[in-house]
């Protein structure tokens, strides 16, 4: 169970090269008007708002020319993902950072940064990984070029990066990666995934096993391992019908319950060190109600609850 209420640190990464449309860039603004910082302080957590970072220049130092010519702004990723991994490393060393996407891109960089810091603490860093889909890609099997859909596969060291990016100096482990609400995957990281050893609960797993016992048995390993466990939330992880405001909705996402549950287990582990809230895309969203639903969701991981409860051991 936690102990005591460790201090938020909210930054906010406007970032939107990495994902198809552009808006993700007004992420941080929607979840500041949608109230993240009174709610989470609201139920007794100390909050520092660090703003948002200060993004690379318009144009960023041209990277090699890469053979897929698909690839679109290599270079502002390549920059994003250098500020983003020293913004995740010092943050995650002075409290529970809650980075405010900006597109899934971004979570290369805070993934590098938290492999750093985990490592200096001697624990293994543990991801859950709440998307349709499983941002597996390489810079050479990526089809649509957008950016959005490699971090996962740059953060777990996988080949292909380097030349472009700078390597993750502490690669996550694929094993310590569980990937939840997946439904959308390309043939070429259908393949990676199996291959790398990722742990895929697809919305089929969901459907039939429900979510709770899937992610207690991940948060089970996660606590045998004394690991450090870094949540990234996609909003398209969410079904469209309660979660609209995203440039790549899929059908047949989480239900407002199963995604409030896997919050609630989550606090109540007492194991998460920090959380990415990615791909809002306000200028697609209805009255703001996406950005509401991520407020609620980050407050029930944050200690929410209706009752309180005899503690569940994993
Ligand atoms: N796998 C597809 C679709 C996608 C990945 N991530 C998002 N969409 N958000 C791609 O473009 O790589
Ligand atoms: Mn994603
Ligand atoms: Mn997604």
């Amino acid at each position: 169970p936690p102990t005591g209420n460790p201090r938020c640190i909210l930054i906010g990464a406007r970032v939107q090269e990495g994902a198809g449309r552009l808006g993700c860039d007004m992420g941080p603004s929607a979840y500041r008007a949608a109230g993240l910082a009174e709610t989470l302080s609201g139920l007794g957590h100390d909050i520092v708002d660090a703003g948002d970072l200060a993004p690379p220049p318009p144009v960023a130092a041209p990277a090699r020319a890469h053979p897929n010519g698909a690839l679109r702004h290599l270079p502002t990723f390549a920059a994003w993902t250098e500020i983003l991994a020293a913004a995740a490393f010092a943050a995650s060393g002075e409290g529970l950072p809650i980075f405010l996407g900006g597109d899934h891109s971004l979570s290369a960089g805070t993934l590098s940064g938290l492999g750093c810091r985990a490592a200096a603490e001697g624990r293994p860093l543990f991801v859950l990984w709440l998307d349709a889909h499983a941002d597996f890609h390489t810079l050479a099997t990526t089809t649509s070029g957008n950016l959005h859909g490699v971090p996962l596969a740059y953060a777990t060291g996988m080949p292909g990066f380097s030349g472009y990016l700078p390597a993750p100096p502490a690669p996550v482990d694929p094993a310590h990666v569980c990937l939840m609400g997946t439904r959308s995957l390309d043939p070429a990281e259908r393949t990676a995934v199996r291959a790398a050893g990722v742990l895929v609960h697809d919305m089929r797993t969901i459907d039939e096993a429900g979510v709770v016992a899937p992610l207690r048995a991940f948060l089970g390993r996660v606590a045998a391992a004394g690991g450090r466990l870094h949540v990234s939330l996609d909003v398209d992880f969410l079904d469209p019908g309660i979660a609209p405001g995203v440039g790549t909705t899929v059908p047949g996402g989480a239900t407002f319950r199963e995604a409030h549950l896997i919050m609630e287990m989550l606090h109540d582990s007492g194991l998460v060190g920090s959380l990415d809230l990615v791909e809002l895309n306000p200028f697609l969203d209805e009255r703001g109600r996406t950005a509401h639903l991520m407020v609620d969701l980050a407050a029930s991981l944050m200690g929410r609850r209706v009752l309180d409860r005899p503690t569940q051991s994993n």
